[in-house]
């Protein structure tokens, strides 16, 4: 019989993802989604459209415990996927209460709700954050290593994770988070760096626009590609014992050298167009992050398979489709 999978955050760039991977192994896929008319494919629904018809949508909300649970209850899922959160840091800044309550409670409601069914063993993956890190305490970092989170966002993330391991220890559940490191793609939402910067490499190759606008250039950030972290996601599900993993590539690269390989993928130079934003800059940063995966290779047998050039032209490449 198919498995039941349930992905909240179904259609962010790593919900698209982890939806078509499960699809192709013959899951059956059920994703929340809110305040999305389910039959409204032009908005929010945009990177699961080619899949529409492989996965069943629910109406529900992090901010409702019952809608979670009644969901839950319908759809009996052998794994739940905890994918939606308010994710990007920047807006974390301006309002970290919604930040703080969405991603803290709604983690919160979804593990309480999957307890209620503990007899049926749903396994449950929470998606933390290498900004659990934050102003890092050692490098690079690995499973064990001190969190120090600088936003709201990352307090966030390791409150759930936190809540997560709880509910692993107190309560018998498979649970287990991911700490991911940056992943990026086509399916990148345009506020974060990587995808500012390749759709304004393709407008500005198209003569659309002249220049870009970045904050810190300086900081550095290890980069893979979410295809591959959605894999890690669906090995730590299928361990027999659930425990935590970093997910990373174990390579750095500042915002800068993203910039200098997306301009010069296009034969342009980055220096002629990108301006300094003040604006931009986090009131507390994350300087660096680096990832050791070495416990994910050991036991997942997990390693990304594309490489920063890759990502990057990659990204570049669809963003000049997208103009065409
Ligand atoms: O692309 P970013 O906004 O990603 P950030 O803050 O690293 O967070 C992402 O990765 C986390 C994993 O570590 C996730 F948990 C999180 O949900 C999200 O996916 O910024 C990357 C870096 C920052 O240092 C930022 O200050 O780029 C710098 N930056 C410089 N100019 C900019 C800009 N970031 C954005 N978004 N926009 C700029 O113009």
């Amino acid at each position: 019989m198919s498995k039941v999978a349930l992905i909240t955050g179904i259609t962010g760039q790593d919900g698209s993802y982890l939806a078509e991977l499960l699809i192709s192994k013959g899951y059956k896929v059920h994703g929340i989604v809110r305040r999305v008319a389910l039959e409204d494919e032009t908005h929010r629904l945009w990177r699961i459209r080619n899949i529409l018809n492989d996965v069943t949508l629910h109406a529900g909300s992090l901010e409702s415990y019952a809608s979670l649970f009644n969901i839950i209850l319908k759809i009996k899922p052998n794994e739940v996927y905890h994918l939606a959160a308010q994710s990007y840091v920047g807006y974390s800044f301006e309002d970290e209460f919604s930040t703080l309550n969405i991603n803290i409670n709604g983690t919160h409601y979804l593990l309480s709700a999957v307890k209620e069914f503990v007899s049926s063993k749903i396994r449950f993956y929470f998606a933390g954050s290498s900004e659990m890190f934050g102003k890092v305490k050692e490098s690079p970092q690995k499973e064990n290593t001190p969190f120090n989170p600088r936003s709201s966002y990352g307090i966030s993330k390791v409150t759930g994770f936190y809540l997560t391991k709880n509910y692993r220890e107190a309560y018998n559940l498979h649970a287990s988070s991911g700490l991911l490191f940056n992943h990026e793609s086509p399916r990148r939402g345009f506020e974060f760096v990587t995808r500012k910067i390749s759709n304004g490499v393709a407008r500005i190759k198209k003569g659309l626009q002249k220049k870009i606008k970045l904050g810190n250039m300086k900081a550095k950030r290890d980069w893979g590609h979410a295809k591959d972290y959605v894999e890690a996601m669906w090995l730590m599900l299928q361990q027999d014992n659930p425990e935590d993993y970093v997910i990373g590539t174990g390579k750095e690269y500042s915002v800068e050298d993203f910039a200098k390989k997306a301009f010069s993928h296009v034969g342009l130079n980055y220096k002629d167009h990108i301006i300094l934003d003040k604006n931009l800059i986090r009131p507390a940063e994350v300087d660096a992050l680096l990832a050791d995966y070495s416990k994910a290779k050991k036991n997942l047998n997990w390693e990304p398979k594309i490489t920063f050039d890759e990502l990057v032209a990659n990204m570049v490449d669809e963003d000049l489709k997208a103009q065409n």
